[in-house]
């Protein structure tokens, strides 16, 4: 029962809000009633688990009358919604951001101390749900976060993966994958509705009938169903009383399993259904290197759209809602490619559910969605081939033929006689296999077409989606990616968030990153330099603990920091930071390069490859074996260390990017969407190595050229580069330097005398190299040089570091929300 059926005068516990008191006392008892009432032990007897539960609990509920009262003015005031749909939410540990957020940071730490309990110890407990990939998964986090802080009614649909991205360890310095069970200990974070499942089909036929009216209809009947069962997380925008809901869903067998086969003693085949539909959710991206994996995928994609489709529509709007008045209501914003058979799925709604005529719901429908694209790369623009969608969606893939025909016509009235334009614009490819370009489906359905940097969106209109934007140049814009202040700057560099605050009088910068602005003249001032780098020291300090801790590792305080943490890509070029790497170490080995000429450097890299990405597992490799040898190697002492912790995630993020002094940006131009850690680094105070690519292009313009280490070709350059025709090789025997290096390496120097296991990344560079590292080696290391000689001037080196946090409140996902509000969404 739901609504007006209950008494108006019970609709909350206590009073119009209830929250526990916000007191010392108030949040101990809080905390001790969870502890025995929630958890049932006594303090005496519980363990760290339980208490981590406890205080997430406790801390919750503090958030809870707000994630009501969010909800219930919502409803009462009902405007156009945001609905982020999203296959990844790389969302980092829940417990800081929460306590962030409600203000009650030292509240728990004294409440917590008071029960004889470290908070840290707590902290430490929560596994953070890896349920992202990389950029792309923690961009929909930062924008969640953004739009909670500024009230803008938003809804994050998304795949509650029961394994998220695997486990990274490492085994003779190769990559082994363990999966991730991060649910494993329970989430308190989240709230299961079992009972507002939906179901979703998969399979089947579809048919034609006439409805009463006589018109035709189709019918799909398909042959098996799941049902999604949403989970609810709370997000919170910053000390605002705000609280959104990300809704994730989780698939399950829609009958469970069959008793008459169990009884009869066959238990595999009793439960089968039931893995079947529980896999859809198992695991964040499955490797679909096998067709086995890229159908999964596509079952995963439909399987969350169909059901955050069917929840807003059913369950978010009024039951007498017109959808005629769709648009006005809601905007779903497409996360790359992912989600874009939402498409057919809102026409399949409107027109087989809803009795819409066709043209009507393509109207509609137009209006409804809009588009990120986050890459450049052909493989990450997906395609499914026609056999496949049609097996598993067949009514989807008439739609889509039907879309397709309608819009090819509009191509044809626009460009009489043009056939091959037909063909490069058609949705459908035919070659090398009939398959559906899901970029082109979501660029004709989109209002906005966006990029997320400046030069990518340039590039996406010029090169990858040119003849749409010839057709329609209005849909095409974009939005510069940005990051959060609350997590990356408030929470994970509280020393300079503290700083910060103090030079600028107000704490208001956390919600209005412009207001660095105020930090510029302060470059200027000797002691606020020095307070600056001691900050610096004492995050490195604490990197220090957290990787002796956690990995064994044994950081260099004085040494400057260099980092290159990333998920592991040719295109973003470790293997040209590896040479960087190998060329001093050979330098100095051979004597081409005094030792005190090496400025005492730690470069710390994290990465994880994909499971079936040979060569980028080989270079993780590569490096761990360089590292080894480097690190042991006497002669290199006080100078040069390489560090390769396992397993870079969220929390590692948060350590290791306010230590950092230098961040390694060096993608090949043209190849790097926008990257969103160059933000957070610069954010903190690391100067930037880089290439003009991504967002390194906006981050250069506004800290200016003296502020950021640029090199390498620019995409013009890398373009006709490739024309002329692009040989490694001819670097290697031109360059002296690059030569001994990638001897030293090839010869098996570092890889116990194998050639063999060096050969992979090797071969691949003097022979291949798709992304041009040779071609940039030789800038890349003047740069490198400038660096050092910059790094040798600590005052100067902290002016301009304080320079690049001063200029940089553009990369707030703050002002990202009210670009895409303004240019796109108008909610
Ligand atoms: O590779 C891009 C990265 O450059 C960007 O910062 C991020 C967020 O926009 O998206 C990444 N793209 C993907 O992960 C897949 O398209």
């Amino acid at each position: 029962r739901r609504g007006s059926a209950f008494p108006a005068s019970h609709e909350l516990a206590t009073g119009p809000v209830k929250s526990p008191p916000v007191t010392v006392d108030g949040f101990v008892q809080e905390f001790l009633s969870e502890l025995n009432y929630g958890q049932g032990v006594k303090l005496s007897q519980s363990t760290i688990n339980d208490q981590y539960l406890a205080l997430a609990r406790t801390v919750r509920s503090y958030l809870m009358a707000a994630w009501l009262e969010t909800g219930h003015r919502r409803r009462k005031n009902p405007t156009k919604m945001v609905a982020y749909l999203s296959a990844e939410y790389l969302l980092g540990r829940q417990l800081g951001n929460a306590l962030l957020s409600t203000n009650l940071i030292s509240i728990a730490e004294q409440a917590m101390h008071e029960c004889g309990i470290d908070i840290a110890e707590l902290r430490a407990q929560e596994i953070e749900p890896g349920l992202g990939n990389g950029g792309l998964g923690r961009l929909a986090a930062c924008f969640v976060d953004s739009l909670a802080t500024m009230d803008v009614p938003t809804i994050g649909y998304g795949i509650r993966y029961e394994y998220g991205i695997f486990r990274q360890s490492f085994e003779d310095g190769r990559q082994v994958e363990q999966p991730d069970p991060w649910l494993r200990l329970g989430s308190p974070w989240e709230f299961p509705h079992p009972e507002r499942a939906v179901t979703v089909g998969f399979g089947g036929q579809t048919e034609e009938s006439a409805d009463e009216e006589g018109r035709n209809r189709c019918r799909w009947t398909p042959e098996r169903q799941v049902r999604g069962v949403p989970y609810h997380y709370m997000v919170p925008g910053y000390r605002n009383g705000v609280v959104n809901t990300l809704r994730l869903w989780s698939a399950e067998a829609h009958e469970g399993f069959d008793l008459q086969v169990f009884n009869s003693g066959d238990y595999a085949r009793a439960t089968q259904a039931q893995t079947v539909a529980e896999n859809i959710s198992k695991v964040l991206y499955p490797d679909d290197s096998t067709p086995q994996g890229k159908e999964l995928r596509l079952q995963q994609q439909y399987f969350f759209v169909a059901c955050s489709l069917h929840d807003f529509i059913e369950n978010t709007l009024p039951g007498d809602f017109d959808l005629q008045n769709l648009p006005k209501r809601i905007i779903f914003q497409l996360n790359d490619t992912h989600p874009v058979i939402a498409v057919p799925e809102l026409m399949r709604l409107l027109v087989d559910e809803k009795g819409f005529d066709w043209d009507e719901a393509w109207a509609i429908t137009q209006q409804c969605f809009a588009y990120t694209c986050h890459t450049l790369l052909p493989e990450a623009l997906e395609v499914w081939p026609v056999e496949l969608l049609g097996r598993l969606l067949p009514r989807h893939l008439e739609i889509i033929y039907r879309i397709n025909d309608d819009f090819l016509a509009q191509v044809r009235e626009a460009f009489p006689g043009d056939e091959w334009r037909v063909r490069r614009m058609s949705i459908i490819a035919e070659h090398p296999q009939r398959s559906v370009r899901m970029a082109f489906l979501a660029t004709v359905a989109a209002v906005k077409v966006n990029g997320v940097a400046a030069l990518h969106s340039q590039l996406l209109r010029d090169n990858v989606l040119p003849d749409f934007a010839e057709l329609w140049p209005e849909k095409f814009t974009n939005v510069t990616n940005g990051i959060t202040p609350r997590r990356f700057v408030r929470l994970a560099n509280r020393r300079l968030s503290g700083l910060v605050t103090e030079a600028l009088g107000t704490e208001e910068w956390v919600t209005d990153l412009d207001l660095l602005r105020g930090l510029e003249p302060l470059a200027d001032d000797a002691a606020f330099r020095e307070q600056f780098r001691q900050v610096k020291a004492a995050n490195k300090n604490r990197l220090a603990l957290v990787l002796e801790g956690r990995d064994g590792l044994v950081l260099e305080q004085d040494h400057l920091i260099d980092v290159m943490v990333k998920r592991l890509h040719e295109y973003k070029r470790q293997s040209l930071k590896l040479l960087h790497v190998v060329s001093l170490y050979e330098g100095v080995r051979s004597g081409r390069l005094p030792i005190e000429r090496v400025t005492p450097r730690t470069v710390l890299f994290g990465a994880k490859a994909a499971p079936g990405y040979h060569l980028a597992k080989e270079t993780i490799a590569l490096i761990n074996h360089v590292a080894a040898v480097v690190n042991e190697d006497p002669i290199m002492q006080g100078r040069l260390k390489v560090l390769f912790p396992a397993n870079y995630n969220v929390n590692l993020a948060e350590k290791i990017i306010p230590a950092a002094d230098l961040s390694e940006q060096i993608s090949l131009a043209g190849k790097e969407a926008s990257g969103t850690g160059n933000m957070k680094f610069a954010l903190n105070g690391a100067l930037t190595i880089g290439t003009d690519d991504g967002a390194n292009v906006e981050i250069r313009q506004l800290v200016g050229d003296d502020n950021f280490f640029l090199f390498g070709l620019s995409e013009p350059e890398v373009e006709a580069l490739r024309k002329e025709g692009y040989v490694p090789s001819s670097y290697y025997e031109q360059d002296p330097v690059l030569r001994a290096t990638l001897d030293l390496i090839g010869s098996g120097h570092f890889t116990n005398g194998s050639r063999h296991s060096a050969a992979a990344v090797v071969d691949n560079l003097l022979h291949h190299d798709p992304f041009m590292a040779l071609a940039d080696f030789q800038a890349y290391l003047a740069a490198q040089d400038r660096v050092d000689e910059a790094y040798a001037d600590q005052d100067a080196w902290s002016r301009m570091a304080i320079l690049n946090v001063a200029r940089c409140g553009f990369f707030s996902s703050d002002r990202s929300m009210r670009d895409y509000l303004d240019k796109i969404w108008h909610a």
